[in-house]
């Protein structure tokens, strides 16, 4: 909270209002689904509802406490009304829906002079601290265990929705406490689409599999996908896979601090074009990862984010050919001042199964 502080002047605001879920769990520690969070320069306060009394209690710190009785958008126009003067309150954008800005501007009219309060938290969030750091590893090595783990169901005849359910068991089994997103198990031709939902059909032989799974501990996500062969890999299917591979390596090696995150993209892009796989990658080389499966930084084409030691991020190009498959290899690495550290371990050979 001090260091969004630290932002209030250069918003030229006098408090921050705090609406999004992950944002105000990293700042005050609640893990709940119904909060407001008002930061201010000498104190913030906190609201939720009468269904998270005792977790409050337990959860939150370094805030006063508000239970609203009719709604949190009411609580805070009770406690900012009385204000004299007119504050300049910033919140993000992008998480304030029209009908709560609606109720915001009713409620609070002339006391209040709304701000944008651009990514603020949400830059804070993206340099992990130690504790953080220790959560996303371990949420990384649960998830390499799980694919370990479903290897030997990775077979022909089996649904991709049974192996899907497999792997979400798996995760909750190992303490996670649930996928960190729609776990992925796309086969053969549906393995062409970038992200499938798992569907009924049956893994058949000579297929590409992909596995997309991450999960969550103490909060915070993982997210890997491996691909694997049902029999035995064309020499083109093989070309593809190794050509996914050296340009994963290559996104890996590009991540240093300074770094702009469109470098990593484009050291990914640079090696499928030379293997003129360009046009078959049709997203983005990763994203940040920590109490939101997909958070700052983004590493897409040109974004010109500068790396810095402590953020957290995936590599994952993949290749998506029609009639063919696709293929997609995706592991998690910590930005350090020696290049990127992997969280994710399992193997990335080529496994024909
Ligand atoms: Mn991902």
């Amino acid at each position: 909270m001090d260091r969004l502080r630290l932002r209030f002047s250069a918003l030229r605001a006098d408090a921050f209002l705090v609406t999004h879920l992950p944002d105000i769990r990293y700042l005050s520690g609640f893990s709940g689904s119904a909060a407001l969070l008002l930061v201010e320069e000498s104190q913030s306060t906190f609201f939720t509802d009468s269904r998270y009394t005792l977790q409050t209690r337990q959860e939150v710190q370094g805030c006063r406490i508000r239970i609203a009785k009719h709604g949190l958008l009411r609580a805070l126009s009770d406690l900012l009304h009385p204000r004299r003067g007119r504050l300049r309150v910033a919140y993000s954008l992008a998480h304030v829906t029209v009908a709560q800005r609606a109720a915001l501007l009713s409620g609070l009219g002339q006391r209040v002079r709304w701000v944008d309060g651009l990514h603020s938290v949400e830059e804070l969030r993206a340099i992990k601290d130690p504790g953080e750091l220790a959560a996303i590893r371990d949420a990384a090595e649960l998830s390499s265990d799980v694919f370990r783990a479903i290897i030997p169901n990775v077979k022909p005849g089996v649904s991709e929705l049974d192996l899907a359910a497999e792997i979400d068991h798996a995760i909750r089994r190992r303490g996670g406490s649930g996928p960190s997103f729609d776990t992925i198990v796309a086969s053969g031709p549906r393995s062409a689409w970038a992200h499938a939902r798992p569907s009924s059909k049956p893994l058949g032989k000579n297929e590409l599999v992909v596995l997309d799974h991450g999960a969550i501990l103490r909060g915070y996500s993982s997210d890997m996908t491996r691909t694997v062969f049902l029999g035995r890999p064309s020499r083109r299917v093989r070309q593809l896979y190794h050509a996914v591979l050296e340009a994963q390596e290559a996104a890996r090696a590009a991540v240093w601090p300074g770094v702009a995150a469109g470098e990593v993209d484009a050291a990914a892009r640079r090696v499928l074009r030379r293997n003129h796989l360009a046009r078959y990658f049709t997203h983005s080389t990763g994203h940040g990862l920590g109490l939101e499966v997909h958070e700052m930084p983004r590493l897409g084409r040109g974004e010109a984010t500068p790396l810095a030691a402590g953020m957290v991020v995936t590599i994952e190009p993949g290749v998506y050919i029609e009639g063919v498959g696709g293929i997609r290899i995706e592991d998690d690495v910590v930005v350090t001042s020696t290049g990127a550290v992997e969280l994710t371990r399992a193997t990335r050979e080529f496994l024909a199964l």
